[in-house]
């Protein structure tokens, strides 16, 4: 997809703090991290919403998410994490390339204050 800035990511058009690739998932450092070693984990191919990504490829998305959030974890000694997919402006999507947060945690951080709890 021409204009999309995760497509743009992944050709290495635009740069990105990489932390992960294999053939079909790239995992790289969000630009603008609520906390430190927030993440993101997307599909090579582009695809809009969660809900448009065929499940065995959101199942490789997710086994390689469910890596690095082991690795970020014990990278940053964080608490504890979020792992989110926002879907539709709505629910706060703003890149319309499916993606998921990976987002370090710690007690009292207030982060997400009001939902989830904590
Ligand atoms: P969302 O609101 O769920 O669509 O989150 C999009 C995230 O993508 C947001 O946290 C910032 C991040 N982001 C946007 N543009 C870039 C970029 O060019 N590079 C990187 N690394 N992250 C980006």
């Amino acid at each position: 997809m021409p204009d999309c800035i995760f497509c743009k990511i992944v050709k290495g058009e635009i740069p990105s703090n990489k932390l992960y690739e294999d053939e079909q998932v790239l995992a790289f450092l969000d630009i603008g991290p609520l906390s430190e070693g927030h993440s993101l984990v997307i599909p090579k191919d582009h695809f809009e919403r969660f809900d448009q990504c065929p499940p065995d490829t959101l199942a490789k998305v997710i086994a390689a998410a469910n890596k690095l959030a082991k690795a970020v974890a014990a990278a940053t000694e964080c608490d504890g994490y979020n792992v989110l997919c926002n879907t539709g402006r709505a629910a706060g999507q703003a890149v319309d390339h499916v993606h998921f947060h990976i987002i370090p945690r710690n007690q009292g951080d207030g982060l997400f204050d009001g939902w989830p709890a904590g």
